[in-house]
């Protein structure tokens, strides 16, 4: 399988550790944000990443958007199991699926590139890196304002996940693509220094959930802890 991707983009993240629980050999091209969607958009009619090729026999050639891609590898390989059998625990988890792809995700990137353009611009003050943060905080209009409102939004959901995460899983009592989403795009909030020293159970459970699924953690993650909080 060939994973499309951008290297630090979180669903992109989602999707590999879904590769990675279920032990799938597959290999990655890293696009150049912009340039990208020359290369997807006639393949899948999106313009975001992951999009993964299955390149197997009666498989569909492209899978884009990572929830699809999920639902795709749970058919072709059902074990270990990211799905519930039963119906409503089912239901459930792709009802949470969606939400943190819509909530967490979303606010996770403003609250992520509006530290790197700030407090964090020591994580990697080369020009190139400082252009690729201008154009996404454009794109996605953010700045201050947006992402305090989005820092907001993420307060809530570790608040509601603190009920869970502490010392279980988000459905029933087993890993699924509930937990499996969540770590994924949390996952940038581990490079902010006042997140990692505020909800240190969160970032243990992200490092677990790495490891289940044979995922290196992000770039430069114990730095966090080494830099002064603001
Ligand atoms: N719902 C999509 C969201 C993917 C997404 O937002 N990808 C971003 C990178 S983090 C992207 O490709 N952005 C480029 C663009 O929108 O042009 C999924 O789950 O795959």
């Amino acid at each position: 399988m060939l994973l499309l991707q951008f290297s630090t983009s979180h669903y992109c993240r989602k999707a590999r550790l879904a590769l990675g629980y279920k032990q799938i050999a597959y290999q990655v091209e890293n696009l150049t944000p912009g340039l990208h969607i020359l290369r997807i958009k006639p393949l899948s009619g999106l313009t975001t990443v992951p999009v993964l090729f299955p390149q197997l026999k009666n498989c569909p050639a492209v899978v884009a958007d990572s929830t699809e891609i999920i639902r795709f590898l749970e058919a072709y390989q059902p074990n270990p199991p990211l799905y519930f059998e039963d119906s409503l625990q089912q239901a459930e988890a792709l009802r949470l699926e969606d939400h943190f792809d819509e909530l967490i995700g979303t606010a996770a990137r403003f609250v992520y590139y509006q530290f790197r353009a700030k407090e964090g611009k020591q994580i990697d003050p080369s020009w190139t890196s400082q252009i690729v943060i201008a154009i996404v905080r454009s794109q996605y209009g953010i700045n201050a304002k947006s992402a305090k409102v989005a820092e907001q939004k993420i307060t809530d959901a570790i608040s509601m996940l603190s009920e869970f995460w502490q010392d279980g899983y988000l459905i029933g009592d087993r890993f699924s693509v509930a937990d499996l989403t969540v770590a994924a795009l949390l996952s940038p909030l581990g490079l902010i220094p006042a997140y990692r020293r505020a909800y240190p159970w969160l970032f243990e459970r992200i490092v677990d959930i790495h490891q289940l699924c044979h995922e290196p953690l992000p770039k430069r993650w114990d730095m966090a802890l080494s830099m002064t909080s603001h």
